[in-house]
């Protein structure tokens, strides 16, 4: 395989196989991808992000592909990441993803990428993330994630967007309580999809009052969207909210607040992973330690002080540290 710097070179100039290399190492969590994450860095920082979450087989995929199009006609380049579910209802989703996604897998100002779920808590949301830096300094200027609102893993994700579309249609029962509860709460637009179908309105209603009821928001209120995907009835709009929510956080500082949290989060999990790695490290090298579990077990020991004595350098090192940055 080339090297990793000369991958990156050749993805900053344009290659998309060199970017898709790329995307298969952060992907596979290969040594080099935190190089190649480094390199990118600095290019990072100019895509617009859009997270669109909602239950399986809801349209995001056909909502997707026609916001796509939306974007494409006003000049801008995408970039797609679908979260694969595996949720045994949509299985056979991906071929069906592929189908849709035809013609603007063709175009080359577009480029869309499945990824799967892997079971590893935090290790797609991670993947993707960075998966999202690749494509950013790639130069898309829109990144689509299209993901079942399900789990914790696809909340995480959500949040690293700058606008959450949360997609709901009509006639799942209980419509709004089908809804996740945390998504709920950090949706910038609300889409009702599916609007040829019976009951809409009814959901268009429900989701009004649920807004009515919650927290006031300061500078954007919500709006609600009834699209038909499948015709492409009510995109124009939707795609008209999008960027009118990416305006109204431009002006406010709210995109700036949102990436600042966002870099806040990340560092703040780099340094758990890091130092989680080297403790990691420590125990497997420790011949003592099968000992220390026996003892545990037997309460011979206490789980809390090895912890505490394993972890003393750290404690040392925090009250040098605080007198050191003067903050406490
Ligand atoms: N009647 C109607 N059908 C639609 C509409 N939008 C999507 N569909 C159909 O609904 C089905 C599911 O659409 P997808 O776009 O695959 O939905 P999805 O949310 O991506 O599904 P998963 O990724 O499997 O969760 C497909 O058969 C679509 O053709 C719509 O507005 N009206
Ligand atoms: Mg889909």
């Amino acid at each position: 395989m080339a090297n990793t710097e000369e991958l990156v070179r050749e993805a900053l100039s344009g290659s998309v196989r060199a970017m898709a290399k790329l995307i298969t190492l952060v992907e596979n969590e290969m040594p080099e991808a935190m190089e190649a994450l480094r390199r990118l860095y600095p290019q990072t920082g100019k895509a617009y992000i859009v997270g669109i979450t909602g239950p399986p087989g809801s349209g995001k995929s056909t909502l997707t592909d026609k916001i796509t199009k939306e974007l494409r006609k006003k000049g801008y380049t995408v970039g797609i990441i679908a979260i694969d579910p595996t949720s045994p209802f949509t299985g056979g989703a991906l071929l069906g993803d592929r189908l849709r996604m035809q013609d603007i897998t063709s175009d080359e100002g577009v480029f869309v990428r499945s990824m799967a779920t892997r079971g590893t808590l935090g290790g797609l949301s991670k993947a993707t993330a960075d998966t999202i830096k690749i494509l950013d300094a790639f130069g898309k200027d829109f990144i689509l994630i299209e993901t079942v609102g399900v789990g914790q893993d696809e909340v995480d994700i959500v949040k690293t967007a700058d606008s959450t579309l949360l997609i709901s249609v009509p006639g799942l029962g209980d419509d709004i309580q089908a809804l996740k509860a945390g998504i709920m709460e950090i949706a910038d637009i609300f889409v009702v999809n599916k609007a040829d179908r019976e009951g809409a309105d009814r959901v268009v209603t429900e989701l009004s009052l649920m807004l009515d009821l919650g927290p006031g928001r300061s500078a954007w209120r919500p709006p609600i969207i009834k699209t038909v995907a499948t015709t492409g009835d009510g995109i124009q709009e939707l795609g008209g909210k999008i960027l009118a929510h990416r305006k109204s956080l431009e002006e406010g500082n709210g995109l700036l607040k949102k990436r600042n949290s966002r870099a806040r989060e990340e560092i703040l999990n780099l340094i758990e992973q890091e130092i989680s790695k080297y403790v990691h490290k420590m125990l497997k090298y420790d011949v003592a330690f099968d000992e220390v579990i026996e003892q545990v077990v037997a309460r011979k020991k206490d789980p809390y002080s090895y912890a505490q004595t394993v972890t003393e350098p750290f404690a040392r090192y925090y009250q040098i540290y605080k007198v050191d940055k003067g903050k406490a």
